[in-house]
């Protein structure tokens, strides 16, 4: 969490900006994070950092062409030292990643203090907005990278009709209204570049999620629809992965999709709905599987374990993997994880 100092000071900058770049993650937290701060002034400009984990050289352009006075950072894992150098502006960046040792940056990450704390971008951002009427965005965000805020209660009082009690996380997410509204934030980031940019336009506009859910207004029937056309598409994958759940501990799942890419959100939520499997989301790309590995439970011994002698490389979390493991050794890999989880 932000110190009251560190949020007075925040605020400040934010208050006496007049051309910030907010540059943020694409993902709901990095959505949600950047609504935050920019609906506090309405100044400036956002910028989704995609298919690129670190904000580096190549978005100086962006800095050259739009003149900032100041840039903001929001759950983007990593920020180039020459992107800092050379962008020569005061940059404010506030992360939960593994932290990293950076010069002439403003860092904000409360894994600085303490390296196991879990703190989504989402709920600092909301230590600088609090402005209770954006406190649905912040739930949102905050639901999204699994975390459940303490301000859950209000969010019930306010908007029963979204969440009618409290419940545990995948309940929340997969089985409650409230979890299309985090699926929205995911999915509006999707697709062709021109309905992103109105998608989120729109989204800095919007005064209450009454506005998307019950379609009150022309703008939130614009959202409402353009989810539900994505949200399709992975609903009809959802479906096939579900008929391939087995009797035993793993689902794995072939995905071959390449242009709406919903792997993360797709292990999320069979991992949710079925508690006690492992999942596997594969995707082929040039010659290797690239995959996202789930669990209610720990997974990365195992993984590591199945990796030794493999062609391949993997880590992350203890219940949330990522895995890339080349093609010709993909049979071997399935085998040796099977038979780790026989063991566990
Ligand atoms: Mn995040």
């Amino acid at each position: 969490m932000l110190t009251p100092k560190q949020i007075a000071l925040l605020r400040e900058e934010l208050h006496t900006a007049k051309n910030p770049i907010f540059f943020h993650d694409d993902d709901a937290d990095g959505l949600a994070s950047f609504l935050l701060l920019y609906r506090m002034h309405r100044e400036g400009k956002g910028i989704i950092v995609k298919l690129a984990p670190n904000l580096g050289k190549p978005f100086l352009r962006k800095v050259e062409e739009l003149h900032p006075d100041k840039i903001f950072v929001l759950d983007v894992p990593q920020v180039d030292q020459e992107f800092i150098d050379e962008a020569k502006v005061p940059i404010f960046w506030i992360d939960h990643h593994q932290p990293l040792e950076r010069n002439n940056i403003h860092y904000f990450n409360p894994r600085l203090q303490d390296l196991n704390a879990y703190v989504p971008t989402t709920r600092m951002a909301w230590q600088v907005s609090e402005n209770p009427a954006d406190m649905w965005i912040a739930v949102i965000g905050c639901l999204a990278d699994h975390y459940l805020p303490e301000f859950i209660d209000e969010f019930i009082e306010k908007y029963p009709y979204l969440l009618p009690q409290k419940g545990d996380l995948p309940e929340i997410l997969f089985k409650q209204p409230v979890g299309q509204l985090v699926k929205m934030f995911f999915f509006l980031l999707k697709g062709p570049t021109s309905d992103v940019h109105k998608s989120i336009k729109i989204l800095t506009r919007i005064k209450s999620p009454d506005e998307i859910m019950k379609q009150e207004t022309a703008q939130g029937k614009f959202l409402y629809r353009r989810f539900e056309i994505i949200n399709q598409k992975y609903e009809e994958l959802l479906v096939q992965a579900k008929k391939s759940v087995p009797s035993g501990k793993l689902i794995l799942f072939y995905y071959t999709e390449e242009q709406w890419s919903f792997t993360a959100n797709l292990a999320n939520e069979l991992a949710g709905l079925y508690p006690k499997k492992i999942v596997i989301i594969a995707r082929k790309k040039s010659g290797e599987m690239k995959c996202s590995l789930r669990a209610q439970f720990p997974i990365l011994d195992a993984l590591q374990r199945a990796l030794v002698g493999i062609n391949g490389y993997g880590g992350g979390h203890f219940n949330a993997c990522g895995a890339v493991i080349k093609q010709e050794d993909w049979d071997v890999f399935l085998h040796n994880f099977k038979k780790e989880l026989d063991h566990a």
